[in-house]
């Protein structure tokens, strides 16, 4: 059966670039409504494909990897590196050797922070982050500034939500130890000059890690166009299966990086004396990894590579921008993340309304949204909301959607009360620019 829809796809009102019916969870109602899954940025649905890849893991070919010589022991160890291989091929690495399985964009800066940043990181050193960053890319880098007496520095982002990169580079000198930024903001939805970005830092002899958690199922990410030093990506929000993602890093800096944590499969020998280390990538890889994971993340690969990148870029533009026309149009509601270089993501607040109550009424009415801070507390601060409504797209998604959320806005504002009289916000329009 073919996955992909036909080539009207892209423009027609009801149409997906793909066809939904691979995704069975979508296929379900919700309080008695048709479900409605706009809440991809916290976790993708899953395609068929995935659920049989794995469910084929266990059924036949169930064994440790690495360590068998039954034939078992084989299958599972080739199929566990020929995703190995799809992710390599899939971000463009020059080599498999800088693919490391972890458990998602979390444990990839977190492994980076601690080794890297442990080995290479003095007092009075500086690290480089945004504005706009998840929890994940702030909280790793400010324990291991506390342990090293070290300084976490922010650029600053304007009232789009989009950095200030003059102001970025300022930022830049000779204590610059490394540079970490998002490729596309999960609360704003920001698509980050990420190359540009790796340039600056490159100048100022910096590494650069991106936090790729929403960009690679957005947009094609290839890592040495990019010339990012490390890139982490989560399989969840890209199709594939939770508890596994990955972290890209070039050889030549993972070569000198120390382990991550210390167990089987990391090890080339080891004595009580002394211990010596694998070759990448298994010196960062500790451990029974999760096999069926990263075979599902394989699958998920294969998935989007079977309906193309750029199609999905084109189709989830041009839904974006029928969502945000659509939004704007709404009186007293404020759209939070206006770049002109965005993907995949509504952020806003309703006037007078909690978005919690936003969120709870969307869910009876079969909309799943997300609702809170997004883990992205410091720009949320910084735009004066302790909270947003966000709806978040993937490529399954249709203008229908986007109509049955903004029907849905409409009920909330029904049963709040607050219908009439307030005006659409125009931050888009904003030109104003003020440093965090
Ligand atoms: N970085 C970004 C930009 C993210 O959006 C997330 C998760 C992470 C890192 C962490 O990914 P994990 O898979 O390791 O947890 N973001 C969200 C979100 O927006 N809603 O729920 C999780």
């Amino acid at each position: 059966m073919g996955l992909v829809t036909e080539p009207r796809a892209m423009t027609e009102p009801r149409a997906s670039a793909s066809g939904r019916e691979n995704f069975p969870v979508l296929d379900q109602r919700v309080h008695g409504k048709p479900l409605v899954y706009l809440d991809n940025a916290a976790t993708t649905q899953k395609p068929q494909m995935v659920l049989d890849a794995m469910n084929q893991f266990y059924q036949v070919d169930n064994s440790n990897i690495h360590r068998g010589v039954h034939e078992l022991s084989e299958r599972s160890t080739r199929h566990y590196e020929e995703a190995r291989v799809k992710i390599q091929r899939f971000i463009n690495a020059a080599d498999w050797r800088e693919i490391i399985f972890v458990r998602g964009a979390t444990e990839g800066i977190n492994l980076v922070a601690y080794t890297y940043g442990r080995r290479h990181v003095q007092a009075g050193d500086e690290i480089v982050i945004s504005a706009m960053e998840h929890h994940s890319n702030i909280v790793p880098w400010q324990i291991l500034c506390e342990e090293k007496q070290a300084i976490l520095r922010i650029a600053p982002i304007n009232q789009r939500g989009e950095l200030l990169l003059d102001e970025f580079e300022k930022l830049l000198g000779p204590r610059t130890k490394l540079v970490s930024v998002v490729h596309v903001s999960n609360a704003l939805g920001t698509i980050n000059p990420v190359a540009e970005i790796a340039r600056m830092a490159h100048r100022h002899g910096a590494p650069v890690f991106i936090d790729g958690a929403q960009a690679v199922a957005h947009m094609k990410v290839d890592v040495q166009a990019l010339d990012c030093d490390f890139y982490a990506l989560s399989g969840h929000k890209m199709f594939g299966p939770t508890g596994i993602g990955v972290l890209y890093g070039k050889a030549a800096l993972l070569n000198k990086m120390p382990p991550y944590q210390g167990g089987g499969d990391m090890i080339s020998s080891v004595t009580f004396a002394k211990t010596t280390y694998n070759d990448l990538p298994y010196k960062f890889e500790a451990g029974t990894p999760n096999i069926a994971g990263t075979i599902g993340l394989g699958a998920a690969v294969d998935y989007i590579n079977e309906i193309g990148l750029d199609r999905i870029q084109a189709y989830e533009h041009e839904l974006l921008a029928y969502g945000t026309a659509q939004l704007e149009r709404i009186p007293g509601l404020r759209l939070i993340g206006t770049a002109r270089e965005k993907a995949s993501v509504l952020s806003f607040v309703l006037e007078g309304v909690h978005p919690h109550d936003v969120g709870t009424i969307l869910d009876r009415e079969g909309v799943a949204v997300r609702t809170g801070h997004h883990c992205a507390q410091p720009v949320l601060e910084w735009f004066g909301v302790p909270a947003t409504t966000r709806a978040s797209l993937a490529f399954y998604n249709t203008r229908q959607d986007i109509d049955a959320l903004v029907a849905g806005i409409y009920k909330v504002k029904e049963i709040f009360g607050c219908g009439a009289g307030s005006q659409p916000a125009r931050d888009s329009q904003s030109r104003q620019e003020v440093s965090s």
